[in-house]
């Protein structure tokens, strides 16, 4: 049987595959430009080369990658080992 996937459906299934890949923390205690670079760092250590991005605003950290492959738990250790806290 041919399973009728329109594009708008395939959209769909590519944005939740996006979300399920994109690890977020809330962290808290980052203020400025080096907290930045010093969480990025933290994650680095742990998965190189991952896309970090840093909300300072909501004071998000995002993590792009495969979710089962991410430490999840050490890069939690890496980035509180930093001073800043996961909630
Ligand atoms: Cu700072």
């Amino acid at each position: 049987m041919e399973l009728g996937v329109n594009s708008s459906c395939r959209q769909k299934l590519f944005q939740f595959r996006w979300r399920l890949a994109m690890l977020e923390f809330k962290v808290g205690g980052m203020t400025c430009g080096h907290c930045v670079r010093a969480v990025t760092n933290a994650v680095h250590t742990v998965v190189p080369g991952a896309d970090v991005a840093v909300d300072l605003n909501h004071g998000v950290v995002k993590i792009d990658g495969d979710l089962a492959t991410i430490p999840t738990e050490a890069v939690i250790k890496a980035i509180e080992d930093e001073g800043y806290k996961i909630h």
